[in-house]
């Protein structure tokens, strides 16, 4: 790709702006800030064992996890990019047990950001794909921001992305109005626009879950992917590929690119948890994402996006990818099999 045709995450987000009254001015700059500090905290990814920010910390986060270095980096990195830009009324994060202020010493913004700042952290140490994701709402009182105020259905989202630290540092993102991914120019510094509209297939022939869980499943997942497996012999009459990352950032990536489902359901170990993935901060942004670029995205039951959430740190069974598949785990749950 030549250098002086590229267009760079900038370029894209001036153009929207003038093309799309969607897109203002404050938002784009809380973009590209957010955007700024995924370079730094991929640059702190790709130092491994040579920087310092391998291994735990020492620390348990508000969910009892125990805190890895990166996420604790990470995490900072985020609010001090943040927190002067005047474009937000607060944060939160996975990290962090309550929303986080914006400082009085800066002026305040109308926009809430949300985060988890390092997703899939068992992967961290093991050199495997990791990420960012990140979902930006509207504060509904101005700048005066409470806990509740985060407290809006994914529906509200005004953008949401994730950064996926593999083999190329990709950022991938929307603004309500299609997904695109840029690839980080690490000798530049610069986002570059290399996957334009990415778009989902409706259907597919590969899935993602974590099968060691599969005796804790309920009927209707174990019948969606009891079928998957009996292959061409099956009800299905196909044979199904399976992959499974850990990492969320990193399967949302591949069904992006090539299509899939993903799935993290609730299971029997823990009735009163709906699944492990956050509602505010994984599955929120991740769903809007996956409908943008066509796909589908339900905890079994219910579009993810119309969720009213209760709380911060809220959990939700996540199925989402390719159009067809996700509505037929969905119906099975419907079917109550
Ligand atoms: P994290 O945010 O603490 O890293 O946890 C979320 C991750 C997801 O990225 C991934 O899909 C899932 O946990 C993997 O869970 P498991 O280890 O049960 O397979
Ligand atoms: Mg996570």
């Amino acid at each position: 790709m030549s250098l002086q045709r590229r267009t760079t995450l900038t370029k894209y987000l001036i153009e929207q702006q003038r093309e799309n009254n969607n897109l203002p001015a404050d938002l784009r700059l809380l973009i590209e800030v957010v955007a700024r500090a995924c370079k730094l905290i991929s640059y702190h990814v790709s130092k491994g064992a040579l920087g310092e920010a391998l291994g735990t910390a020492g620390t348990e986060n508000v969910q009892g996890e125990v805190q890895k270095k990166l996420d604790v980096l990470s995490n900072e990195i985020l609010l001090d990019a943040n927190e002067w830009g005047g474009n937000l009324a607060a944060m939160a994060s996975e990290e962090m047990e309550t929303l986080f202020p914006i400082p009085s010493k800066y002026p305040r913004g109308e926009y809430l950001l949300v985060f988890d700042p390092l997703d899939g952290s068992s992967n961290i140490d093991v050199n495997v794909s990791i990420g960012t994701i990140f979902s930006v709402l509207r504060c509904p009182n101005g700048s005066e921001a409470t806990e509740d105020s985060f407290l809006q259905p994914g529906t509200r989202q005004v953008a949401a992305g994730y950064a996926v630290y593999g083999p190329q540092t990709v950022l991938v993102l929307t603004t309500g109005n299609g997904v695109n991914g840029f690839t980080l120019d690490r000798e530049l510094g610069s986002w570059v626009l290399t996957h334009p509209n990415m778009r989902i297939p409706e259907d597919t022939r590969e899935y993602a879950i974590n099968a060691s869980n599969a005796r804790h499943w309920y009927p209707p997942v174990q019948q969606y992917v009891n079928e998957l497996m009996a292959g061409k012999t099956g009800p299905r009459q196909a044979d199904f590929n399976m992959r499974w990352v850990a990492s969320m950032v990193a399967d949302v990536h591949r069904i992006l690119s090539r299509g899939g489902i993903f799935m993290y359901p609730a299971d029997r170990r823990t009735p009163d948890k709906p699944g492990k993935l956050r509602l505010m901060y994984e599955a929120n942004p991740m769903s809007f994402i996956v409908e943008q670029a066509g796909g589908a995205a339900t905890n079994g039951r219910q579009r993810i996006l119309e969720i009213e959430p209760k709380s911060l740190h809220e959990r939700v069974a996540v199925f989402l990818g390719s159009k067809n598949e996700v509505e037929r785990v969905t119906r099975y749950h419907e079917e109550g099999t």
